[in-house]
């Protein structure tokens, strides 16, 4: 991080030896702007445990001949864009940590198990070491607990980290070189309605914001979901043979594709407004949460995203796309 104790040091100076006030703002604004934190990124990135699967990382003991390329090509681009980004820390929010009283907070500085996927233990047994962000959590936990959210820091040493934080993680910095900010999903949704839901989640991604603006860090934010999300009920003999995989049904196509024109001609608000007939007519994931927070960190985004690859899997539609906030940077201020 930069050093700003120089900067603070030239403006009292300047006020003590009465330099002229523009210049005393001007510094100051230099001042400040070097200490506030930054969004980098926004990212779609969903996260069937398939794509793990497919990969054959050593953490993970299924072995595959391959499939989900398209996917796994799009995530490879992802990656790509920011490799020369510079940022401190991922924050992200999965679907599969599932939190009935509240938002809850992965709140230790490590996690170190084994990840099995409930109902595909065939292909995803993954030996996780992951590291936290504790300080950004906490002020995210803080300022959530300040707008009235109902929060709480997950400090079991024994917790079992979900497969859809691993397999984003995995997916999105195989290295797991970043620290990450984990976050819950509070099932609002099953126990009100999708409005309520996204209220709640518009409002968690508007204090996660501010906690990144203030806390001086570069941050990648991050969820982890799919949009139509009707799975095939049963698995083909060979779970990569790729002549089986196709979207679940026309509606699920025309939903996801309308999603990702929505994204890519910049009109976040009318993802935001349409989220209820999404989530309910496609069965879409973004049931948890994920999506109309992920909009809310970046402030309901009016620049086009980019789409780095769209792919089926068991029927589902995944798209990982990438806001790159960094190069709107007035949308961070
Ligand atoms: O969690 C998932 C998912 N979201 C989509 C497809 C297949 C498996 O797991
Ligand atoms: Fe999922």
């Amino acid at each position: 991080m930069c050093q700003i104790a120089p900067l603070f040091e030239a403006w009292v100076y300047g006020r003590l030896n009465g330099r002229n006030a523009d210049a005393d703002i001007a510094t100051k604004h230099v001042a400040l702007s070097m200490t506030q934190g930054e969004i980098v990124a926004g990212c779609l990135a969903p996260h069937p445990p398939h794509l793990v699967y497919a990969e054959n990382p050593p953490q993970n003991e299924p072995v595959a001949e391959g499939g989900w390329e398209q996917l796994r090509w799009g995530y490879e681009r992802l990656r790509e864009s920011l490799k020369d980004v510079e940022y401190d820390a991922i924050v992200l929010l999965s679907p599969h940590w599932q939190t009935y009283v509240g938002t809850h907070f992965l709140g230790l500085p490590n996690f170190k198990s084994l990840s099995v996927d409930p109902v595909f233990p065939n292909l995803f047994r993954y030996h996780y070491d992951l590291n936290i962000d504790v300080d950004l959590t906490s002020k995210i936990h803080d300022k959530a607990a300040e707008a009235g959210l109902a929060v709480k820091m997950m400090e079991n040493p024994d917790f079992r980290v979900d497969y859809g934080t691993i397999t984003t993680g995995h997916m999105f910095n195989p290295a797991w070189d970043k620290p990450l900010v984990v976050i819950s999903s509070n099932r609002s949704r099953d126990y009100y309605s999708v409005e309520v839901m996204q209220e709640m989640m518009i409002e968690l991604g508007k204090v996660t914001r501010e906690a990144i603006l203030e806390s001086g860090k570069k941050v990648v934010v991050i969820a982890s979901n799919s949009l139509s999300h009707r799975h095939f009920t049963t698995e083909s003999a060979i779970p990569e043979d790729m002549s089986k995989e196709h979207i679940t049904s026309h509606a699920m196509h025309l939903w996801d594709m309308r999603m990702i024109d929505y994204f890519r001609t910049g009109q976040a608000q009318r993802i935001l407004n349409e989220m209820p007939e999404f989530t309910e007519q496609a069965i879409a994931e973004s049931d948890g949460g994920g999506l109309s927070w992920l909009l809310s960190t970046l402030d309901v985004p009016t620049y086009p995203a980019t789409l780095h690859g769209y792919g089926t899997i068991i029927g589902t539609g995944n798209a990982i796309v990438e806001w790159p906030e960094r190069d709107h940077k007035e949308a961070s201020q």
